[in-house]
């Protein structure tokens, strides 16, 4: 017997969101399709297996193959990114960060975060989140005429608001982060300095971005965007902040690891550690530049003009809808992005004047430069013409498109 025969519903929409996946164009940003064998690690035994501690100090018994497990993640995430320490155990980006906080700060102290709605992340001190009701935040933002971080600015607040932690990092902010000047205010403020590259741990493991772990005191990631790994967390630091950041993982945050995760953790580690990789990320950053110059030379607006990275972000106000509209009629042609606020949106979160596109997923598929220009006209003719014939004659393109490029 299998799941298919056990659980039909659940088995049927396990293969349904594999046919969505094979059948569309996925641009979110955050998103990218895990290899085989990444997911082969995900569905195993290792699931069954409560291993609370850290290697070779377990509260339980029977953790002798799942150490090999979680040290050999370990040894190859720092390999990666030339950190000192590694934590492999958080369960998600806002379970690092929580823990990184924690581990450096008490409740109430004044952390410096980007702005949300200027490209940030809700854990950086949203309002709503943890991490704005219980810390004191003070949010930076970006130029409002260019769409950059101003550092001048950064460090005019900082210096007026002594936080005692600067976080730096972004969801869908389309350039590069300058680390080095981060760690400069922070040193002149003498605030801690935590980078989120969640987004763009793949370019830094490439040297396709700045390193930050030279210059922060604490680096988080998760593993499942442009890493192509398992969806999980990660922290990285320096010896100086290791006992620190463990003790707040387990037990100061969480309880047992998920070692299968864990151990997906490490079969992606060794696909970034290979050439193959390096190629891989490549491509994602000229894919993301093809894309920006096409859909500008279509007639749109992008924040900032344009990506260094591997998203882009169009500012939909000039054609007069809002983000969600425009996701949606992207969706009705199979292309899947998702609405974003823009810096200083006049929109609510949940219509957004922003549409964020991606290319990890896409170049994942082998797509390149020619079909990033042919993508982006499609988007630029849908988003500019929005009539049904215009949809259903991409969806066709799309679908042809797909069926040239397996997923699996
Ligand atoms: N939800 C992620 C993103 O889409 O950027 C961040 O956690």
């Amino acid at each position: 017997m299998s799941l298919k025969d056990k659980d039909k519903k659940i088995y049927d929409s396990i293969v349904a969101e594999g046919k969505r996946q094979q059948n569309s164009l996925e641009m979110i940003a955050s998103e990218n399709y895990a290899s085989p064998e990444v997911i082969e690690a995900l569905g195993t035994h290792l699931t069954d297996k409560y291993a609370e501690g850290y290697p070779g100090k377990r509260y339980y018994g029977g953790c002798e193959h799942v150490d090999v497990v979680e040290e050999t993640a370990i040894k190859r995430a720092r390999e990666i990114f030339g950190c000192e320490h590694v934590n492999v155990q958080p369960h998600s980006g806002t379970q690092a960060n929580i823990a990184s906080y924690l581990s450096l700060l008490d409740i109430g102290d004044k952390i410096m975060g980007m702005d949300l709605s200027c490209g940030g992340h809700l854990s950086h001190g949203h309002p709503l989140n943890f991490s704005g009701r219980y810390f004191k935040i003070v949010p930076y933002g970006v130029r409002r005429d260019n769409g950059y971080l101003d550092y001048d600015e950064i460090r005019n607040i900082a210096l007026r608001e002594k936080p005692k932690m600067i976080v730096c990092g972004a969801s869908a902010y389309p350039r590069k982060i300058d680390f080095k000047k981060f760690s400069e205010i922070a040193d002149e403020v003498g605030a801690y300095l935590m980078a989120d590259i969640a987004h763009i741990a793949g370019l830094v493991a490439k040297g396709e971005h700045p390193d930050p772990v030279s210059c922060c005191d604490i680096v988080t990631t998760t593993t499942h965007k442009t890493l192509r790994g398992p969806r999980g967390g990660m922290i990285m630091c320096g010896k100086k902040n290791s006992k620190e950041i463990d003790r707040m993982v387990f037990p100061g945050t969480q309880g047992g690891p998920l070692m299968h995760s864990i151990a997906a953790k490490a079969v992606c580690f060794k696909e970034v550690l290979s050439h193959k990789f390096s190629k891989y990320i490549k491509g994602v950053v000229l894919n993301a530049a093809k894309l920006a110059d096409e859909l500008k030379r279509g007639g749109m607006k992008l924040v900032t003009d344009g990506t260094d990275t591997h998203l882009v972000l169009i500012d939909m106000r000039p054609l007069k809808i809002t983000g969600k509209e425009g996701e949606s009629l992207l969706q009705d042609a199979g292309i899947v992005a998702n609405k974003n606020t823009i810096p200083y949106d006049p929109q609510k979160p949940f219509v957004t004047s922003g549409l964020r596109l991606g290319t990890p997923v896409l170049t994942t598929r082998g797509m390149g430069p020619e079909e990033m220009k042919e993508v982006a006209g499609w988007i630029c003719d849908i988003l500019k013409k929005r009539d049904p014939g215009t949809i259903k004659n991409v969806r066709k393109e799309v679908s042809r498109m797909c069926k040239n490029f397996p997923v699996r």
